[in-house]
């Protein structure tokens, strides 16, 4: 995707990803004049709006909290910024960090996990609350050379989940902030040329987006984190009522279609069924695909009918439901005209024998009270009579 392209002496630094928006912070020349954000469409580079900081100098990290961008400035003061979309100041804080600049500002829930440099090799990492008190402070020299963007990537567990660049190197680093030490878990190179610098990063609930200080390469990158989307933990059912077998002139399926939500939060999935047909092939999606929204434990359901018209192929079929990344199905069966002819077979050949066996006079007996051939299981064992 193409970066917005920096004059001369300004850079591109942090990014964040709020509202379907990318946004790219760009330090203006010099640190007297405010510096600014840009507003990318994701899908094509598009910059649908530049916004200036409520404040002058230059920044370096930003993420976003549901609402509202958190920014570390770095020159000429050192100063976290919480911001409005528009550029509205909401609140700041001077970090307690001493000689190390907080760089890379990432919000976690409640928390900003702050990256500070003092020199290179020589940086520490910090959870502070959104006032600024440090919570937990760790060396980490060793792990990351020189902090510049980073995010929290949500697909990750919490303490596995703080991805940052690091300058020296030239890498993107997936960081451990379990057991009380910080710990590199991963990293892989910054497509970003040695002769530029790689500067941004966040991360957009499926990728991470990075971009350069100079845009040399014209490019902003999204790199898939390597973690796929987890599905949402609900389970479809579907009790049919009433007969399953479907007589050869046509009928209705009537069942009870429904999803129950495992999870102890709201989860939104898509829903819907489906029919396969004796040949092994799918018709549908009959209901939906829905969008549904389901509250913690909740579960909902519906009484719905489905028409099987006289001209579907006679055979075993399958109605499934499906919710998020599970299925549920009941078989039921359509007949042909192939199964009257069966059963007149059948009264021939019982009609046509002198002594008939207590099975056969009892299934000769069945013709003279009412049973409900429409109902599969009331004449298999007659069809493998007839057969055999
Ligand atoms: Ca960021
Ligand atoms: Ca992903």
């Amino acid at each position: 995707m193409p970066p917005p392209i920096p004059p001369t002496n300004n850079a591109l630094v942090g990014a964040a990803y709020a509202e379907g928006m990318l946004i790219v912070i760009e330090n203006v020349y010099p640190n007297t004049v405010p510096s600014k954000f840009h507003k990318i469409d994701p899908a094509d580079g598009t910059i649908l709006g530049t916004v200036n900081f409520p404040f002058n100098g230059y920044c370096m990290g930003i993420s976003y909290d549901g609402s509202n961008l958190w920014v570390a400035q770095w020159s000429p003061v050192n100063v976290i910024y919480q911001i409005g979309l528009d550029g509205s100041l909401i609140s700041q804080f001077t970090p307690a960090t001493g000689v190390y600049s907080c760089r890379s500002v990432n919000v976690e829930g409640d928390y900003l996990w702050v990256g500070a440099d003092y020199l290179a090799n020589d940086t520490k990492l910090y959870k502070m609350t959104m006032t600024g008190a440090i919570l937990e402070e760790y060396n980490t020299g060793s792990v990351v050379g020189w902090y510049m963007g980073g995010e929290i990537d949500t697909q990750y567990p919490t303490g596995f989940n703080l991805f940052v660049v690091d300058n020296v190197g030239n890498t993107i680093k997936q960081l451990s902030t379990a057991g009380g030490t910080v710990t590199l878990m991963d990293q892989f190179a910054s497509p970003v040329s040695a002769s530029d610098y790689a500067e941004g990063l966040t991360f957009d609930g499926e990728y991470l987006w990075h971009n350069a200080g100079y845009a040399l390469q014209g490019l902003i990158w999204c790199i898939d984190d390597g973690m796929a989307g987890t599905p949402p933990d609900v389970t479809p059912f579907l009790d049919p009522i009433g007969s399953t077998t479907i007589p050869a002139t046509g009928g209705t399926l009537e069942f009870i279609v429904g999803v129950t939500n495992n999870e102890p939060g709201t989860v939104s999935f898509e829903a819907w069924t489906d029919v396969t047909l004796p040949d092994g092939s799918i018709y549908g999606p009959l209901i939906g695909p829905l969008n549904l929204t389901l509250t913690g434990g909740q579960t909902v359901d519906r009484t719905r009918t489905q028409d099987v018209p006289a001209g579907a192929p006679p055979g075993l079929y399958s109605y499934n439901a499906y919710a998020g990344a599970s299925e549920a199905s009941f078989d039921f069966e359509k007949l042909g005209v192939k199964d009257k002819f069966l059963m007149t077979l059948l009264k021939k050949k019982l009609e046509s024998k002198k002594e008939l066996t207590e099975d056969e006079t009892g299934m000769l007996a069945a013709y003279d009270i009412p049973v409900d051939f429409t109902d599969r299981v009331n004449i298999r064992d007659l069809i493998e009579f007839v057969r055999g």
